[in-house]
């Protein structure tokens, strides 16, 4: 072919695309007609009509994509550190990291107002260490880690924000003796304890701290869902191992018929912690619902259920059964007329259990393995079947029918609707995130990427779009409409406040205490100061650098030779990065962020001498220095 022709077709190619994008879509890529690839398709310049973030499951962190095209985006680091901008090796997000460098995340939470995402932050659990982080969605940086949540193991159903995000949850997935202590496995069921517990999140600031626990009995508590409209003030907790087995689970776990969810009045709870009904527990305040009466309920569910989805009207409390072909919905109105009337059967440990008859609503006859449920805006629930590998549309409401199902070509775990957890799912889009993959994409040995396929919702059927490939391994995911998030380009420098920060170069300077030597430095195209910095063979050097940029993406690197000490500073940002020099010599840093022309030429060195030289106990940038240096910030 002739390069003139080829570029012809690349034109029409082109023009034909952005007509068809232009003329569905107002301002973001992916059109609602056309073929599947035009429907993905986000003109080079656009940008996407969703954020998606992945939980990154054993990973510990935070993927983040954009949909419809299946971009990946950027990672963020959450309960793992991360070299390339040091998370976990400056000051504050080492501290935060609280000396884990693990952690398993499984569902991203979304900050809600009146029960919608509201694009402030997205909270997230490590199941394992019974941790939630809360990532400002900002500047999308992880800006708390809270926990590990005293006498929970392994937070699972966690952390499903309530829909004005009064509260994040976490719930056992193992149950321990509570408190933990020395006794033997075979006295599980006298002194193992489940424990549900509410974490307070600030509606200003966003921090988390703890609201109550409630000791529940030791069965595996498994996973969580708000309730909204009329079911506003309760949350879901579903479970499985109702039969208290210890070892065996695969087997002795799947014996009762019945296993239950828990329905939680989270402001009857707070009400007898503030009351002081509690008992302190690790210092946590554990309610005891033998003696506590009216703040837990159980209702039983068939065979081994795992998601709980409340649909979003808050009516319809979703719990699919793994090993059953059904989803049951309960409604939440026959729930509470139970209670209310207390129409109980009997109690678990002094949760009363409800009638399964009183309670249930419908047998949806969904398929095998269903896992979890999602929602759309024309009254339309989609279900994910982890054995039949497809997801089943169908109807919330009599005849309660499946209309539609897809072939997803893996075993699907979680699927993700966009806005599918709010009171109001937009019905654009379904992603199915997988469990086990299979090779869908080039081969990398014995470990297949993880799959992810999006789905069309907006047709009367349903249609697949797109294999996206992700790292391990996603479990829940979120999806957000792109307008509601207003992220910061840079830190603005006035309103730094950070202790050791430095905003002219007059102030730069090396100071020492005993031992101790702080660094108070700026980094700004393409110069640190200062540049040498004298120390000498085990001195606790403190760095802490000032990026005195203001444009956007001029982030500044920091890596000093032959450690793994490595740090990012954003524009008008201040880090503190601790560095303890163990042998003397010349020891050069460099900035590892390509930040200009000269971004090659931005280093300096450390001269470290023998322990006991006479340094000095304060240094200054000389006159010279200061005036090159103002006048490179002029310049900037
Ligand atoms: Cu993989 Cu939510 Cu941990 Cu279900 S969970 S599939
Ligand atoms: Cu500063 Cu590269």
């Amino acid at each position: 072919m002739r390069r003139g022709s080829r570029f012809g077709i690349a034109v029409a190619l082109a023009v034909t695309l952005g007509a068809v994008v232009a003329g569905c879509v107002a301002t973001k890529g992916g059109g609602a007609a056309g073929s599947a690839a035009e429907k993905v398709y986000v003109k080079p310049g656009e940008k996407d009509a969703y954020y998606a973030f992945l939980s990154g499951g054993h990973h510990g962190n935070v993927y983040v994509y954009g949909i419809p095209s299946c971009r990946h985006i950027t990672t963020i680091p959450v309960f793992t550190p991360e070299p390339a901008v040091g998370y976990g090796n400056d000051e504050e997000s080492k501290a935060m990291l609280g000396g884990y460098t693990w952690g398993d995340a499984h569902h991203p939470g979304l900050s809600e107002t009146d029960g919608d995402y509201d694009g402030r932050w997205l909270f997230i659990n490590d199941m394992p260490n019974a941790r939630i982080a809360r990532i400002d969605l900002k500047d999308f940086k992880t800006r708390q880690i809270y926990g590990p949540i005293p006498n929970i193991s392994a937070a699972h159903a966690c952390p499903f924000p309530t829909p004005n995000t009064e509260y994040v949850f976490a719930a056992s997935r193992f149950s321990v003796p509570v408190p933990n202590r020395d006794v033997k496995v075979e006295d599980y069921a006298k002194d193992f304890k489940g424990i549900i517990a509410g974490i307070k999140v600030d509606p200003k600031s966003g921090e988390m701290s703890m609201g109550f626990e409630i000791q529940m009995p030791p069965f595996d508590w498994d996973l969580s869902d708000a309730g909204k409209g009329p079911s506003l003030g309760w949350q879901f907790f579903t479970c499985y191992n109702s039969e208290m087995a210890y070892d065996s689970l695969e087997i002795k776990a799947s014996q009762n018929e019945m296993d239950y969810f828990a329905a939680v009045d989270w402001r009857a709870a707070q009400k007898a912690v503030d009351e002081g009904k509690a008992t302190t527990i690790n210092g946590a305040p554990v309610l005891d619902p033998q003696k506590v009466k009216d703040i837990v309920y159980l209702i039983p569910v068939p065979k081994s259920p795992h998601g709980v989805d409340v649909d979003p009207s808050g009516q319809y409390v979703c719990c699919s059964g793994k090993l059953q072909a059904e989803v049951s919905v309960y409604s939440f109105a026959k729930i509470k007329a139970a209670i209310d009337a207390k129409k109980f059967e009997g109690d678990k440990m002094g949760a009363p259990t409800l009638k399964f008859e009183d309670c249930l609503e419908a047998k949806v006859p969904v398929g095998l393995g269903p896992l979890h449920t999602q929602f759309d805006n024309k009254g339309n629930a989609y279900t994910s079947l982890f054995l039949d590998s497809q997801i089943a549309k169908w109807k919330v409401g009599p005849p309660w029918n499946v209309v539609d199902k897809i072939d997803v070509y893996y075993s699907i775990g979680h699927l993700m609707a966009s806005e599918g957890d709010t009171r109001h799912p937009t019905g654009d889009y379904v992603v199915a995130l997988d469990k086990l993959s299979k090779d869908r994409y080039l081969n990398v040995g014995p470990t297949h990427p993880e799959a992810a396929q999006l789905i069309d919702l907006r047709g009367p059927k349903m249609e697949l779009l797109y294999d996206f490939p992700t790292y391990l391994e996603p479990h829940y995911a979120q999806m957000i409409k792109a307008d509601k998030l207003h992220p910061i380009t840079v830190y603005p420098l006035a309103e730094n406040e950070k202790p050791g920060v430095v905003k002219r170069a007059e102030d730069a300077r090396v100071e020492r205490k005993g031992n101790r030597v702080d660094v108070y430095g700026l980094v700004v195209r393409s110069h640190f100061t200062p540049d040498i910095v004298k120390v000498n063979q085990g001195d606790d050097v403190y760095f802490h650098w000032t990026n005195l940029e203001q444009d956007d993406d001029i982030a500044h690197g920091f890596g000093i030779l032959w450690s793994s000490k490595n740090m990012q500073i954003e524009p008008g940002e201040t880090k503190t990065m601790r560095w303890t020099p163990e042998k003397t010599g010349i020891n050069p840093f460099y900035c590892s962020n390509f930040c200009s022309a000269l971004h090659q030429e931005m280093q300096g060195y450390i001269e470290v001498r023998a322990k006991g030289s006479p340094q000095a106990a304060i240094v200054r940038p000389d006159a010279k220095t200061i005036a090159e240096i103002n006048a490179l910030l002029a310049a900037r």
